[in-house]
């Protein structure tokens, strides 16, 4: 079974992309909700296990539909500043963020050490915290309707 979602066909890819079971298809993209907690770094390790990377929002719509998507706890987003205190970055690609959807007074690397982001309950909003607690993550695929 694939475990992301993939192109029936055709290019360009319009709206061809179908998700597999336990994928949810949301604005063209195939997302991953886990139902395991763990700490950062498995995240992105189950997340590439599944053929997807850990989910990085790029922009306010895709940050609350996936927001909707985990109504009632945590996530990981594919994002930190381990690198570089205080800049952020996607770490599919290493690229600064482009979007961000703080919560207020974040990020606020309280305790010194928080590298990593996760997203809070009933919220769209970010916070940045250390990396070893453990969370859900959401996944997304690779493969986009409409690229
Ligand atoms: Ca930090
Ligand atoms: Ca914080």
């Amino acid at each position: 079974m694939k475990s992301v979602c993939e192109d029936s066909g055709g290019d360009p890819c319009n709206g061809c992309v179908s998700c597999a079971s336990g994928w949810t298809k949301i604005l063209g993209r195939c997302f991953y909700l886990s139902t395991t907690s763990l700490n950062h770094a498995d995240a992105v390790s189950d997340c590439q296990a599944r053929g997807g990377k850990l989910f990085e929002p790029r922009n306010e719509d895709i940050n609350a539909a996936v927001a909707a998507l985990a109504p009632s706890g945590y996530y990981w987003l594919g994002i930190t500043d381990i690198v570089t205190e205080g800049v952020w970055l996607y770490e599919s690609d290493g690229q600064p963020i482009t979007y961000s959807n703080w919560f207020k007074a974040e990020p606020n690397n309280h305790g010194g050490d928080e590298g990593c982001v996760h997203v809070q309950p009933a919220s769209t909003n970010w916070n940045d915290i250390e990396c070893y607690n453990v969370y859900a993550h959401v996944c997304e695929g690779l493969i986009y309707d409409n690229p």
